[in-house]
């Protein structure tokens, strides 16, 4: 893997910063407005999960049925309880670690991608001032097919100029990691190995990740 690794694509939500807690609570909002039921363990099902499909799967736990309409109505409020609290996201939501292995994989020549579900990743990233280590940034917006389905990550190498055996995804929901082997991508999982089975490496302290073994130690420029 030394030699032919170039470039990594990284998943937003769990990967690098924690935005699950505002996904959680601007759903908890929404679920309160309309009288749904609403809990942590639902809010884990809908990691890597796009905003409409989530809300199908808030709406299945609630045996609720409703018209196309009514459900974008519904997931844009959601969406803007969401964007208001993005003004509180500050680095203290960081994944730890998550700065410093992007300034050490593109100090080996590593080059970044940003492949995430979110529609808001863009303003995630800005705001983290996490947006100028990254060469591409696909998004929920820029695809037809969410993962498990490997475009978004077909779209990342295409987007970098990898060939898809080039590169490395960093995946913490199990239709991510999904997404990545079908994409023929080596994945890292973030989080437990019990939930990520699929994952080629399973990390839950980027210091524990041998870069040198898994990325070599090429070093090129940098961002400061
Ligand atoms: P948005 P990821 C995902 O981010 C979140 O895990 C998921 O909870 C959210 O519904 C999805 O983005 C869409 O986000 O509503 O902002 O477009 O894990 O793919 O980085
Ligand atoms: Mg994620």
């Amino acid at each position: 893997m030394q030699q032919q690794v170039r470039a990594a694509l990284f998943d937003l939500d769990g990967v690098l910063v924690f935005t699950d807690r505002y996904h959680c609570r601007a759903w908890h909002r929404l679920a309160k407005d309309e009288g749904w039921t609403f809990d942590a363990q639902l809010n884990d099902r809908l990691r890597g999960v796009s905003r409409l499909a989530s809300l199908q799967v808030i709406l299945e736990h609630n045996g609720l049925t409703l018209d196309a309409a009514a459900c974008v109505q519904l997931a844009d409020r959601k969406n803007r309880y969401y964007v208001e609290s993005l003004q509180e996201m500050s680095t203290a939501d960081l994944y730890p670690g998550a700065r410093e292995l992007l300034r050490s994989l593109r100090w080996r020549g590593i080059k970044l991608g940003l492949c995430s579900a979110s529609r808001n990743a863009p303003e995630v990233l800005e705001r983290l001032e996490l947006s100028q280590w990254f060469s591409a940034t696909i998004t929920g917006a820029d695809i037809v097919r969410s993962k498990p389905d490997p475009e978004i990550f077909l779209k990342g190498a295409a987007a970098l100029g990898m060939a898809r055996h080039n590169c490395v995804v960093f995946e913490d929901a199990p239709a991510g990691i999904t997404a990545a082997k079908a994409a023929g991508m080596k994945c890292i999982g973030v989080g437990t190995a019990a939930l990520l089975e699929e994952a080629d490496w399973v990390v839950t302290n980027y210091a524990d990740l041998p870069l040198d073994e898994l990325f070599g130690v090429e070093r090129q420029s940098a961002p400061a």
